[in-house]
């Protein structure tokens, strides 16, 4: 009658849940382009790899609709004094927009338009985020602890990983005396 599973089961301790269909992880060696400073990155790869984040998903598919719900969990950490991060992306369908879900430790989402409107948004857990169409969306962990986050989205948006590869956000997120400050991105300004 209808498509299964009509539900899922998240286990509050473990920032997981089964079961899921998509399982992915990003390792520094993955996402080392990201990062400003790349001689902290080379630095910090010849000591290890370490896990940045993983994050599982489970579309509830039907003929009609794809409505996917996903749990990012960044793991705590900085390269060159930059917060560990996710890879963050435009939908390469631009029009569909996504609701984000702070569940656990504390961090920055952050939002930019394609005409470089930029917004950073503080996340605690319980903060719930709206991503609007048409805007690139990046999670920060800017604590010592995980930083575990629901997603909830149509599977067929898609991910247009490319634009924000090239161009980076406007603004990066670094520890000062161990908090959290915006800079303006400097290879914006090359
Ligand atoms: C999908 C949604 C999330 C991310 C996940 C990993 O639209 O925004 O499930 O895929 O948080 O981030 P990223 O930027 O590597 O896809
Ligand atoms: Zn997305």
């Amino acid at each position: 009658m209808f498509p299964l599973p009509l539900s899922l089961q998240y286990d509050f301790t473990r920032g997981s849940f089964t079961p899921f269909e998509h399982y992915s992880e990003r390792r520094l060696s993955d996402l080392a382009e990201l990062f400003h400073d790349q001689e902290a990155v080379r630095r910090a790869l010849k000591r290890d790899d370490p896990l940045v984040y993983d994050w599982r998903a489970q579309p509830f598919q039907t003929p009609e609709s794809d409505l996917t719900f996903g749990v990012t969990r960044i793991y705590p950490g900085q390269v060159g004094g930059e917060y560990f991060m996710t890879r963050g992306h435009f939908h390469l369908q631009r029009a569909l927009p996504e609701i984000y879900f702070c569940l656990q430790g504390t961090g920055m989402l952050l939002l930019e338009s394609e005409a470089g409107a930029f917004q950073a948004v503080t996340w605690t857990p319980g903060t719930v985020s709206h991503i609007p169409p048409h805007t690139a969306h990046r999670a920060v962990n800017t604590g010592d602890t995980i930083l575990v986050f629901a997603a909830v989205y149509q599977q067929s948006a898609g991910h247009d990983y490319k634009t924000v590869a090239q161009r980076g956000f406007a603004q990066l997120v670094v520890a000062r005396e161990g908090k959290p400050v915006l800079v303006a991105n400097p290879r914006r300004g090359e």
